[in-house]
């Protein structure tokens, strides 16, 4: 297992459409590993492989209180949603930053675990905004890009402000 190293928005490489698993053999089941290393360490309640600049359509996640319960979804696809929800949003490629965005309430999506099995689940709550945040990676897309334009303004700035502070010290 091996730790990876978390991509920082505005790196372009954040913006890499991942491509779809042919077969999850050995090498894929290493990548979910290390990614579940990562999110674990980071702490994160999920994880794209874009964001460890890897561009295969692999997420994970936990959102359990123990940490007890890694879910791993191979070329995920939604094929049912319904509903508008609100949640306030962070993400580890935009650390420091939470706003709020509205996604679908509920949502269906389609997988293959980490044994190459197809599994359908329902999420809705926490779990299916994280689902869709984590598919959003896979496209390139990040939670920042569904704020206006003066808030997207304001994010850069914050950003570029720490970035001075933490060149000073
Ligand atoms: O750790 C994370 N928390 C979170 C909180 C609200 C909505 C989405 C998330 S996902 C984020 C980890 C991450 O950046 N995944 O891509
Ligand atoms: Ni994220």
């Amino acid at each position: 297992m091996a730790k990876l190293e978390i991509l920082h928005y505005p790196d372009k490489r954040l913006r890499t459409v991942a491509e779809p698993i042919a077969a999850v053999d050995h090498s894929i089941r290493s990548l979910v590993d290390d990614m579940f290393e990562t999110m674990y360490a980071a702490p994160g309640i999920g994880l794209a492989a874009t964001q460890v600049n890897v561009h295969k359509r692999v997420i994970v996640m936990d959102l359990s209180a123990e940490k007890n319960e890694p879910q791993c979804f191979i070329n995920p696809e939604i094929t049912k949603s319904e509903g508008l929800e609100q949640t306030e949003e962070g993400c580890l490629s935009v650390p420091d930053i939470f706003e709020t965005v509205e996604r679908a309430e509920r949502v269906v999506v389609k997988a293959l675990d980490k044994d190459g099995k197809e599994i359908t689940l329902e999420a809705d709550g926490l779990l299916a905004v994280c689902i869709q945040h984590e598919m959003d990676h896979l496209l390139g897309n990040l939670f920042v890009d569904y704020l206006s334009p003066l808030k997207q303004m304001r994010v850069k700035k914050k950003i570029q402000k720490a970035r001075r502070q933490a060149a000073i010290i």
